[in-house]
C-alpha cells in the first residue's frame, strides 16, 4: 500500500474523519491576506495576533526543521440537533456542547503520531497543532484540498460542510501534496447577508470586532452598546453564518460527532440564562471542566447573559437581573443596568425603580454611566 494511503488509514482510525496533505511551503497569499486584515484593523482587540505572529503561522518550514509536508486532519463536529429554545434559554455555538476539541483532538493527534513511526517504517519527526499555536489551520486545509474556503472565512468539506475542526502534523516526511479543491461558493451571499452584526464585511473578510463569536468569547471588557441587541440569544460563540450556508444543511455527521467527543452535555447547547446570571465560581469551574465554554470566564458568560437576557424580553428575567446589578463584578451590573434599561424602555415598573434606587448605590464610573443611559430614555416619558 502506498505511504500515502497508509497514514490516511492511520489516520482514520485514530478518530479523524478527513485526512490530506500539503507541502512545507509558506502560505504565502494567506500571510499577506492576513497581514492586511491587521492593517485594516480587523483583527483589532486580539492582542497576541501580530504580524510577526501570522509570518510564523504562515511558515511551516520555521516551525519544524526539516520540514517537507503538512498532513491536514479534521474531525466532524455535526452532532445532535440542539435542544428545543425556550424563552430565557441562551446559544451556544455547536462547537462547544460537548469536550473541549483542543484536548479531544490532541488526544487523537498524539495518538496518530506515536503510531506514524511504526507505519512508516522509520524515523519521523512531527510538530503537531490544535489551535494551540503558531499554525494557520485553514491556509494548510485549503491548500491540501480539505475543503474550500468560504465567503464566512470557515473551510468547508464538500462532504461534512464547514462542521469541521482542524489540525496539522508538520512532519520531515515527503509526502506527495494533494491538489486544493476547486470548488467556490459561487454566487451564493447567505452568510453574509444574515450575520446580523454585519461581521462579514467583504467576502472572505470577517471584521473581527464585529463578530458575535469574538464579543462572547474573546472580549474581556464591554459588549458596544450598539452591537449588544445584534448579539441576540447567543451566550458563547455564534453559529449563524455556518447555519445558513446551503452546504451545512446536506452535511453528514462524522464518526466522532455521533459517538463521543461532542455529544451535547444537558443543557450546553440552549442555557438557563437565569441560572448562568447565579452561577458561583466553584460551580462554573465543575460545570465547564474540560469545556471550550470555560474560555469566556464566568463573568463573561454572565455579561452575556445579561445581554441575551434583555434581548429575549421576558419579565421573568427582571428580578434576577436586579440581583445581578446589586452583585460584585463591575462588568455583570453595567450589563444588567443595560438590559433592565430595555424593560424599563417597555414600562416596567421594577426595572425602572431598580435603575433609580442603583443610582444612589453605584460607585464605578462606568456602571453609574450605564445606569443614566439605561434611564435616559425614560426622561421625556417621566
Ligand atoms: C482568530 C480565530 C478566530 C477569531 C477571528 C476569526 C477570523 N476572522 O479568522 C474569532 C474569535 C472571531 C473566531 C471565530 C470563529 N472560529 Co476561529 N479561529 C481563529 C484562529 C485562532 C486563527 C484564524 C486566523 O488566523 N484568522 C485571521 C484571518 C485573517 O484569517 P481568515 O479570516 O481565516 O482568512 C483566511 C482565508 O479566508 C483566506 N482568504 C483570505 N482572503 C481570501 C480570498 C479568497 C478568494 C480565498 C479563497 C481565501 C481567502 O486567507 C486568510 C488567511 O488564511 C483559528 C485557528 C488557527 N490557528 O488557525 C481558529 C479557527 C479558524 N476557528 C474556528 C472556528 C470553529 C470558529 C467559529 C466557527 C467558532 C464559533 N462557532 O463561534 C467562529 C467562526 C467565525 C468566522 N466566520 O470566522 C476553526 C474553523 C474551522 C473551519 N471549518 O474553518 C479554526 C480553524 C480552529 C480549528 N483548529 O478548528 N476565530
Amino acid at each position: 500500500m502506498e505511504l500515502k494511503e497508509r497514514i490516511r488509514k492511520l489516520a482514520l482510525a485514530k478518530g479523524f474523519d478527513l485526512v490530506r496533505f500539503t507541502s512545507a511551503e509558506s502560505f504565502a497569499e494567506d500571510e499577506s491576506s492576513s497581514i492586511k486584515r491587521i492593517r485594516d484593523g480587523h483583527m483589532d482587540g486580539y492582542s497576541w495576533y501580530t504580524e510577526a505572529r501570522v509570518r510564523k503561522m504562515n511558515r511551516p518550514m520555521d516551525l519544524l526543521e526539516g520540514a517537507k509536508s503538512v498532513i491536514s486532519l479534521a474531525v466532524s463536529y455535526l452532532g445532535e440537533n440542539p435542544e428545543k429554545t425556550r424563552l430565557n434559554y441562551g446559544r451556544t455555538a455547536r462547537y462547544a456542547w460537548g469536550e473541549d476539541y483542543h484536548i479531544t483532538i490532541k488526544t487523537k493527534i498524539k495518538e496518530f503520531t506515536n503510531s506514524l513511526e511504526e507505519v512508516v517504517g522509520a524515523n519521523v519527526r512531527t510538530r503537531a497543532f490544535v489551535d494551540d499555536g503558531p499554525m494557520n489551520d485553514r491556509a494548510a486545509a485549503r491548500r491540501s484540498g480539505l475543503g474550500w474556503v468560504g465567503k464566512n472565512t470557515n473551510v468547508i468539506s464538500p462532504r461534512f460542510g464547514s462542521w469541521i475542526l482542524l489540525g496539522q502534523v508538520v512532519t520531515d516526511l515527503h509526502l506527495e501534496p494533494d491538489t486544493p479543491l476547486k470548488k467556490t461558493c459561487g454566487s451564493c451571499v447567505r452568510c453574509i447577508d444574515d450575520c446580523p452584526t454585519g461581521a462579514i464585511v467583504a467576502p472572505y473578510v470577517i471584521d473581527n470586532t464585529k463578530c458575535i463569536s469574538y464579543l462572547t468569547i474573546e472580549l474581556k471588557g464591554s459588549i458596544p452598546i450598539d452591537l449588544r441587541p445584534l448579539v441576540g440569544d447567543w451566550v458563547f460563540g455564534c453559529d449563524i453564518c455556518q447555519d445558513v450556508c446551503p452546504v451545512n444543511r446536506k452535511a453528514e455527521s462524522g464518526e466522532t460527532a455521533l459517538s463521543g467527543d461532542f455529544k451535547q452535555r444537558p443543557g450546553f447547547a440552549t442555557p438557563d440564562l437565569v441560572a448562568l446570571l447565579e452561577l458561583d465560581q466553584k460551580t462554573f469551574s465543575r460545570i465547564y471542566k474540560n469545556s471550550p465554554v470555560k474560555r469566556a470566564k464566568r463573568i463573561g458568560l454572565q455579561r452575556n447573559a445579561c445581554v441575551a437576557l434583555g434581548n429575549n424580553g421576558d419579565s421573568s428575567a427582571i428580578q434576577p437581573l436586579i440581583k445581578a446589578l446589586e452583585g460584585s463584578e463591575s462588568l455583570v451590573r453595567a450589563h444588567a443596568a443595560w438590559a433592565l434599561g430595555k424593560f424599563a424602555e417597555s414600562g416596567e415598573c421594577k426595572a425602572v425603580k431598580a435603575l433609580q434606587s442603583a443610582l444612589d448605590k453605584e460607585n464605578d464610573d462606568d456602571v453609574l454611566q450605564e445606569i443614566q443611559l439605561a434611564l435616559s430614555p425614560l426622561e421625556t416619558t417621566w
